[in-house]
């Protein structure tokens, strides 16, 4: 049993971004049941890199990880879009404009983690949690898209995958996404060690 989570690398005005260091927070504990990666923002290779520890560590979760400097809450996403459209350059330099990110493939995929339960944890040690029905055109949709459109294509449907973007740690401290993210965390290695038995 293996649970994947990403975060992603600084970018444009986010400096320091909370999402890598929830990951490395994690990364951390040395649990050897969770496998831990920062992906960069970078349209030409953070999917990429995604589809390698997919195919490499087989997880049976993957829960990937970004920030949306602007919300105040834990945003649990619902739907990844078949659409990339920056509205600033990636760290590359490259501002992908209005292009499919697969062809001849759904315009959207639902997120497949429990995001009700998800609720209710985050909900219940009172920190601020909303669902959010898109996650955006720019790196976070586009590794959510491809995570969940390579698990569709190669059999793999059922494995629980998808996106939460955390707010500024202006809005919510590190400590308390921290706390979030790891009481998501326990729910996929309760649900995967159910499965295993
Ligand atoms: N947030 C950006 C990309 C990387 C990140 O942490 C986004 O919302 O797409």
């Amino acid at each position: 049993m293996k649970i994947l989570i990403t975060g992603f690398e600084p970018f444009g005005t986010v400096s320091d971004n909370p999402s890598q260091r929830i990951v490395e927070h994690i990364g951390k504990q040395n649990n050897p049941a969770i496998i831990t990666q920062t992906l960069p923002v970078d349209y030409a290779t953070a999917g990429e890199k995604l589809i390698h520890l997919i195919d490499t560590h087989q997880p049976s979760a993957i829960l990937l990880l970004g920030v949306a400097a602007k919300r105040e809450t834990i945003a649990l996403e619902r739907i990844a879009v078949n659409i990339n459209d920056a509205r600033i350059p990636d760290n590359a330099g490259n501002a992908v404009k209005g292009e499919k990110i697969a062809e001849n493939a759904p315009v959207g995929y639902w997120s497949t983690l429990p995001l009700d339960s998800f609720h209710t944890a985050v909900a219940e040690v009172d920190i601020p949690v909303s669902y959010s029905n898109h996650a955006g055109a720019y790196l976070c949709n586009h590794v959510f898209y491809r995570a969940r459109h390579h698990l569709e294509t190669t059999n793999r449907a059922d494995v629980p995958c998808g996106f939460i973007h955390v707010p500024s740690i202006e809005a919510v401290s590190l400590d308390e996404q921290i706390q979030a993210i790891q009481a998501c965390v326990n729910i996929l290695l309760k649900e995967s060690l159910l499965q295993d038995a």
